[in-house]
C-alpha cells in the first residue's frame, strides 16, 4: 500500500483545522486510528458486547474469543513464545509499574543497582524510583553521549554483578534515537540481571521479535500503533511471571476464594484483575492486522525515510536546532527555534493547521541534560507524506518570520 491509499484508511486526516487540511504530526503521542480499528470497535459493541471467561451465552463466548483472540495476535505480533507471556495492561506506564512494583516486593534489597539512562519517559523512571525507595536499592545511569546515543561501553561499566534489572527505552520519544537493546540485554544477562524495554514508541514503528532481542520485559502501548486508548501489553518471559505475585487483586484473576486465603489463576490472568479492556483489545487486534498486513518492515522504511528528510529539510532553517543523533533514529524530530518557547511555535504552527507537541515530553531529567525547559517535536507515521514534512518546513519558516527577533 502506498501511503496515499493508506492516508484514505485514517478519516480524521480529511478535516481542515483553522482553514488548512490538517497535517497531524504527533503521532508519538498517539496515532490517529485506521477506519479498520473503529470498525471491529463498532462491531464489537453493536455484536458481540459481553463480559469475558464467565459467561457460558453465546455472547460471553464470542467477547471471549475476541479478547483471547487480540492476545494471539500481541504475542505473535512481538515475536512471544506463548500467549500466556502476554497481560493485558492499560498501557506502557502500567506494564511497567507492575514489573517495578513486584521487582521492589520480592527481588530486589539494600545494595541491588537498578540501572536506566537519562532519557527515559517518566513511566520508566518513576516507578523504579519508588522501587529504590521500598526496597533501598540504588539507581544508576548509562550515561549518555553528547549526540544522546548510548554507548556499549558506558552500559558495560555501568551494569555490576549487584545490578538487579536494567530498564531502557527503544526508541526515545524525544530524540528519537533507536537503542541497542539486544546488546544491552546480553551485557546485563552476563550479570544475571534481567531487562526491561520499554516499547512504547518501538513497537509503532519496527518489527519486534522479543526473543530475538532476549529481553525478560517489554512494554507497549496500542494507541500509538493504531489501536485504541486505555490498552496496551506487558511482555514477560513464562519462568519470570510465574514466579511473580500479582499487582492487583479482585474478580477474574482468582483460582480458589476462602476467608482467609486465595490463591491465583494461571498466567497471564493472574495479572488482569476485574473486568480488562475487552473493547480495548478487540481494536488492539485490529491495529495489529492492519500494521501487519501493510508490512512492520514497509512501516519502518517509510517513517525513517520521511524522519531523514524532515532532519535535512530543518537543519537547514537557520537558528533552528534539532536535538539526537543524525543516524540511527526513528519517527520524530525534536526541535527549538531560537529562543522563541516551544509552546508558541506550536500555537502558531496549530494555526496553519499543523499539529506538533511542545513541552518537556514527560522527560524532564533530558530536558535538563539538552539544556532546555522545553522543546518541540514533530512525529511521524506510515500516513505522513513528504508534503506533510514541506507543510511543517514552510511554516517554521513563516513563524521564524513572525517572531522576527525574537530568535537567536
Ligand atoms: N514510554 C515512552 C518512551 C513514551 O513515549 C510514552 C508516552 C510512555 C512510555 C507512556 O506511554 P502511555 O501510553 O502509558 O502513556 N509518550 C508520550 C509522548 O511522547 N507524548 O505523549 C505521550
Amino acid at each position: 500500500m502506498i501511503t496515499a491509499e493508506i492516508r484514505e484508511l485514517f478519516p480524521i486526516l480529511k478535516q481542515e483545522v483553522n482553514g488548512h487540511p490538517l497535517v497531524y504530526l504527533d503521532s508519538a503521542a498517539t496515532s490517529q486510528k485506521p477506519i479498520q480499528v473503529i470498525e471491529a470497535l463498532k462491531h464489537y459493541y453493536e455484536w458481540d458486547n459481553a463480559n469475558v471467561h464467565r459467561g457460558v451465552h453465546t455472547l460471553g463466548s464470542r467477547a471471549t474469543d475476541a479478547y483471547e483472540g487480540a492476545r494471539a495476535k500481541v504475542a505473535k505480533f512481538i515475536g512471544a513464545a506463548s500467549e500466556q507471556e502476554i497481560i493485558f495492561t492499560r498501557g506502557t506506564t502500567t506494564a511497567i509499574n507492575i514489573v517495578a512494583a513486584s521487582f521492589a516486593e520480592s527481588v530486589l534489597r539494600e545494595g541491588d543497582e537498578i540501572v536506566l539512562t537519562p532519557m527515559e519517559h517518566h513511566s520508566n523512571l518513576i516507578p523504579w524510583q519508588q522501587a529504590a525507595k521500598k526496597s533501598g536499592a540504588t539507581l544508576k545511569y548509562i550515561p549518555l553521549q553528547p549526540d544522546g546515543s548510548i554507548s556499549l561501553a558506558d552500559v558495560e561499566n555501568t551494569i555490576t554483578d549487584r545490578t538487579k534489572i536494567v530498564s531502557v527505552v527503544y526508541v526515545s520519544n524525544v530524540l528519537g534515537v533507536i537503542n541497542p537493546i539486544k546488546e544491552i540485554a546480553a551485557i546485563a544477562h552476563k550479570h544475571g540481571a534481567k531487562i526491561m524495554v520499554d516499547g512504547a514508541q518501538s513497537t509503532p514503528h519496527m518489527k519486534v521479535d522479543v526473543q530475538d532481542l532476549d529481553c525478560d520485559f517489554y512494554a507497549l502501548s496500542g494507541h500509538k500503533m493504531c489501536g485504541p486508548t486505555g490498552i496496551g501489553a506487558l511482555y514477560g518471559k513464562k519462568s519470570l511471571l510465574n514466579n511473580m505475585e500479582p499487582v492487583e487483586f479482585g474478580g477474574e484473576m482468582i483460582d480458589h476464594v476462602d476467608l482467609y486465603e486465595s490463591t491465583w489463576k494461571e498466567l497471564p490472568w493472574k495479572f488482569e484483575g476485574g473486568t480488562p479492556m475487552i473493547a480495548g483489545a478487540v481494536g488492539l487486534g485490529a491495529a495489529i492486522d492492519f500494521l501487519t498486513e501493510v508490512g512492520m518492515d514497509n512501516i519502518f522504511k517509510h517513517d525513517v525515510q520521511l524522519t531523514n528528510y524532515a532532519l535535512d529539510r530543518m537543519m537547514q532553517i537557520p537558528d533552528l536546532a534539532v536535538y539526537g543523533p543524525t543516524t540511527n533514529r526513528a519517527g520524530l524530530v525534536t526541535f527549538n527555534l531560537g529562543d522563541v518557547h516551544p509552546h508558541d511555535v506550536a500555537t502558531v504552527l496549530d494555526s496553519m493547521g499543523i499539529a506538533v507537541r511542545a513541552g518537556h515530553h514527560c522527560c524532564q531529567p533530558l530536558m535538563r541534560w539538552l539544556e532546555q525547559s522545553s522543546t518541540a517535536r514533530a512525529s511521524f507515521y506510515l500516513y505522513n507524506t513528504e508534503d506533510d514534512v514541506d507543510r511543517l518546513v514552510t511554516a517554521l519558516l513563516k513563524t521564524k518570520e513572525y517572531f522576527g527577533d525574537a530568535i537567536g
